[in-house]
């Protein structure tokens, strides 16, 4: 604990509402919300939380939640009752609609008060930024990148990061938004389709007949009619079973390097969904913690105010894991955290079923086979840098 200073004239705050952690999607569902706690307490065995403003934001109002969603769906949200029992998707409910019920956005117990703290959770992040209280804030969860204006999607019902960007929009000229999640980050993108003040970037697997949500071609680049500002303002960055760390990196630090040269964001924000790791449950990857922070350190270096968010993540140990290193490098202390999860953390128990010395770092799961040749990562940079020739700030 003693090796973790406050970084000096840096200010990084965590934003966390121990509240989202008590609802459950259902026995099944991959979304654990419990991995929040496990996040939370990984962060605090290493006195991580003494090198930063922590705070327990409220949850997000009605009219903040409007700032993005339609009255009708949000009135809805708020007074559907759950589902006695779950139902899958053939057993279909005539009076379900925008998407909710069903097995990929169950309704539960509590669910509006869960979707307003995770917005609550990053307009709380976004304010510290426009204030300039904080330089990182940190919003784990958060992150719900494919909910819509008026349609719950992937397990997201809330768009918190549309409405953190639009929060930031009030302060800052330009705002970038990247995507590292497994899944290509639709809802985002939709929302700022008409507007070149946002840029957003989404590094996802690609697979238009077999993986959610389908899109996000390298081709997607946002209507391109005469009349749309934000045309040549979406980059997608679509990528096949098994990329490694090398690669990653690599294709990451091209394609971001040269959007920050040629839109000059005056704010980022980072969505740092973990089902990127290898060994998700759900995700093809086979990134490491290593590789998916290296993202964090990369962006952090670029020396802008950002947002940091969660998303995806099904493998709870595993998210805990990349989240907490990642706190670490938004600290700046990750060279000097101890590599063995802390022998006193309650949480350790998590861990001990892996190993006596359970690792930090090292993840657990069976890595893919990698099926992305240098010759194809070539192609999409060379398509991205050509459509970045259309933007200039
Ligand atoms: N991939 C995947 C996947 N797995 C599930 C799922 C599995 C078990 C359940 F009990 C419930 C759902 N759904 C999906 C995907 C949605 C992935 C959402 C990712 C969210 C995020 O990480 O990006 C951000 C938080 N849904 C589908 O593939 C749709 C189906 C087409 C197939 C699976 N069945 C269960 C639903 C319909
Ligand atoms: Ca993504
Ligand atoms: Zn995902």
């Amino acid at each position: 604990i003693s090796n973790i200073t406050r970084p000096k004239g840096y200010n990084v705050s965590f934003h966390y509402q121990p509240e989202m952690e008590k609802h459950h999607f259902g026995q099944t569902h991959p979304m654990k919300p419990w991995r929040l706690t496990l996040t939370k307490s990984l962060v605090m065995s290493y006195g991580m939380n003494f090198a930063m403003d922590n705070y327990t934001p409220r949850a997000a109002t009605y009219e903040e939640l409007r700032d993005f969603h339609t009255q009708d769906y949000l009135d809805f949200l708020a007074t559907v009752a759950p589902e006695p029992v779950p139902r899958d998707l053939d057993n279909h409910n005539p009076d379900l609609k925008f998407n909710l019920g069903g097995s990929d956005c169950p309704l539960f117990e509590g669910l509006f008060d869960y979707c307003s703290m995770s917005g609550g959770v990053s307009l709380d992040a976004a304010r510290k930024i426009c204030n300039k209280e904080s330089d990182i804030a940190i919003a784990w969860g958060g992150g719900l990148h494919h909910a819509k204006k008026s349609e719950a999607s992937g397990f997201c019902y809330i768009n918190d990061i549309v409405l953190a960007i639009l929060q930031l929009l009030r302060h800052h000229p330009r705002v970038l938004y990247i995507d590292i999640d497994v899944h290509h980050g639709d809802g985002v993108e939709e929302a700022f389709f008409s507007t070149d003040r946002v840029m957003t970037c989404s590094f996802h697997k690609y697979d238009p007949l077999n993986f959610f949500p389908g899109t996000g071609g390298l081709d997607d680049n946002g209507p391109k009619n005469e009349h749309n500002p934000g045309a040549h303002h979406a980059i997608n960055v679509p990528l096949n079973d098994g990329i490694t760390d090398e690669q990653y990196a690599w294709l990451f630090q091209s394609v971001i390097g040269k959007i920050v040269e040629k839109f000059r964001p005056t704010a980022i924000c980072l969505q740092c969904g973990a089902d990127s790791l290898a060994g998700d449950r759900i995700g093809r990857f086979n990134l490491q913690v290593q590789g998916h922070g290296a993202c964090v350190e990369y962006v952090k270096g670029l020396g802008l105010p950002m947002i940091i968010f969660g998303g995806g993540g099904y493998t709870p140990r595993n998210v805990a894991r990349a989240w907490a290193y990642e706190t670490a490098v938004a600290i700046g202390c990750q060279g000097r955290i101890d590599p063995v999860i802390p022998q006193h953390t309650v949480w350790r128990e998590h861990f001990r079923q892996e190993s006596l010395l359970p690792s930090l770092e090292q993840i657990v799961g069976e890595p893919r086979q990698n099926r992305n040749t240098q010759k194809r990562l070539q192609d999409v940079i060379q398509h991205v840098h050509e459509q970045l020739r259309f933007v200039n700030q």
